[in-house]
C-alpha cells in the first residue's frame, strides 16, 4: 500500500474523510476495501476540467502515428500532452549546429488539431544528451550552447506552450555539493547560476508561457525530506532573486509496495510551495508494481489506491493546477523497458490496460478529480 494508517493520522480533517475508509492494513497483500464505483465514464479531461484542473498524459510521438486506437484513446481523455522524449537535446539536438524539430512539430501539430495543450519538456537536464555533448561542450562554451539551445527550442514553439519544464532534476543531497544541486555537467560547466540563467533566457523568448522547475523523488518522506528542503530552499532564492519562474513540476513515480508516504508532510510541502506564489504541477504520474504480487486484480487495487490516496492529498493544494500521467495505456510505458516485472508478467503503472480499457486507476483518478474543490 502506498500509506499506512500512520500516515493518515495527522492528516487534516478533509483528507481524512476523503480516504474515509480507505485503508485495509489487516489484509496481508495490503488490498484495499475500496469500491472504486464512479458515476460516469466521461473522459478523464472532462472529470478534471469541472473542477478548473487540467489532465493530459505523455506519450512518444510513434505510438500515436503507428497505434490508431492508442492515438484515439488518448485524444478522448487528454486535455493535454507532452512529448516524452522528442524534446531533449538528444532528440532536437542531433549534431551542435543542427536542430530536428520533425517529431515535436508533428506531436505539437496533434495536440492543436485536437484542441490539446501543450507542454515542453524538457530545455536542461543532465540526462538524454546527446553522444557529441562531452566531446563539444566545456567550461569555455557552456554558456553558449545552454543560450543558443533554450533560444532556438523555446523560440519555435513560442505562443503554444502551456508550460515548458525549464530545468529538470537539479537537486540531488547525496552528491555533497553546495545547495544539494546535482553534480551535472551543467553545474560543472556553468556554476549554480544556470538554472536562473536557463528561465532567463526561456522567459525572454516566451513571456507567456508558465515555467516550471520538474524534480523527482519529493513524494514519500523517507529519505525524500531532505530532497524537499533543498527544493524549497531553490525555489526562495530564485524567487528572491526575481527570476522568471512560475511553477513546481512534482514528477510523483509512485511506487506500489511504499509505505512511507505521510499525508501530513507531503501536504505541507505543498503548502509551503504555494505560499511562495507558485503553482504546482504534477507532471510524470504512474505507480510502479514491480514488487507487487503477481495478479493482476490484487496489483490493481493497490495500484488504484495509491492513486486516490495520493490524489486526494495533492489535489486538495489549491496551487495544484494540473494532472498529468507519464503515458496512458499499460501497452505503452517507460517501465515495460527501464524496469519490467522479475516474473515477465506485464507492468501496469497506468489507468488504461493494454488493451485501453479503463482499471481501477482509471476510476481512482476520476473520483480524485471528482472530489477535488473547483479552482
Ligand atoms: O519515459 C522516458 C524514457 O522513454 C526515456 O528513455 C528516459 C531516459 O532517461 O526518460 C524517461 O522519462 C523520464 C523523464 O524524462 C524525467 N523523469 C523521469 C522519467 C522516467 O524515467
Amino acid at each position: 500500500m502506498c500509506i499506512g494508517l500512520s500516515g493518515l493520522a495527522g492528516a487534516s480533517a478533509v483528507v481524512v474523510r476523503k480516504n474515509r475508509g480507505l485503508i485495509d492494513n489487516s489484509q496481508a497483500l495490503g488490498l484495499s476495501k475500496r469500491d472504486f464505483e464512479i458515476a460516469s465514464q466521461a473522459p478523464l479531461k472532462r472529470y478534471a476540467a469541472a473542477k478548473g484542473l487540467i489532465y493530459g498524459a505523455a506519450t512518444v510521438s510513434d505510438f500515436l502515428i503507428s497505434d490508431a486506437d492508442f492515438k484515439a484513446s488518448f485524444a478522448r481523455e487528454c486535455g493535454i500532452l507532452v512529448p516524452e522524449n522528442e524534446l531533449k537535446w538528444d532528440s532536437v539536438r542531433p549534431a551542435p549546429d543542427r536542430f530536428e524539430f520533425t517529431k515535436s512539430d508533428w506531436l505539437a501539430g496533434f495536440a492543436r488539431t485536437q484542441g490539446m495543450l501543450f507542454r515542453g519538456h524538457t530545455l536542461v537536464w543532465h540526462q538524454q544528451l546527446p553522444k557529441w555533448f562531452r566531446e563539444v561542450v566545456n567550461r569555455q562554451n557552456a554558456e553558449k550552447f545552454l543560450v543558443e539551445h533554450i533560444t532556438t527550442v523555446t523560440k519555435r514553439y513560442a505562443g503554444q506552450m502551456h508550460s515548458w519544464d525549464v530545468v529538470n532534476e537539479a537537486i540531488e543531497p547525496n552528491d555533497g555539493q553546495s545547495n544539494a544541486l546535482r553534480k551535472s555537467p551543467w553545474l560543472e560547466f556553468l556554476g549554480p547560476d544556470y538554472i536562473e540563467l536557463a528561465f532567463r533566457v526561456a522567459s525572454a523568448v516566451d513571456p507567456k508561457t508558465m515555467l516550471v522547475y520538474n524534480e523527482n523523488d519529493l513524494e514519500y518522506d523517507t529519505p525524500n525530506q531532505a530532497k524537499r528542503t533543498a527544493v524549497l530552499k531553490l525555489l526562495e532564492r530564485l524567487k528572491a532573486r526575481g527570476t522568471p519562474i512560475h511553477a513546481l513540476g512534482i514528477q510523483s513515480h509512485l511506487r506500489g509496495e511504499e509505505t512511507a508516504l505521510n499525508l501530513k508532510k507531503l501536504r505541507s510541502f505543498l503548502s509551503d510551495v504555494a505560499s511562495m506564489g507558485l503553482k504546482i504541477l504534477i507532471t510524470e504520474l504512474d505507480v510502479s508494481d514491480q514488487k507487487l504480487p503477481s495478479d493482476p486484480a490484487v496489483r490493481d487495487r493497490i495500484i488504484a489506491a495509491c492513486y486516490e490516496d495520493y490524489l486526494s492529498v495533492v489535489l486538495d493544494e489549491r496551487a495544484v493546477i494540473a494532472v498529468l500521467t507519464w503515458g496512458l495505456s499499460d501497452r505503452h510505458t517507460w517501465y515495460s523497458m527501464f524496469s519490467p516485472r522479475s516474473d515477465g508478467i506485464g507492468v501496469r503503472p497506468l489507468t488504461l490496460d493494454s488493451n485501453l480499457k479503463p482499471k481501477l486507476a482509471w476510476n481512482a483518478m476520476a473520483r480524485a478529480f471528482d472530489q477535488a474543490q473547483k479552482r
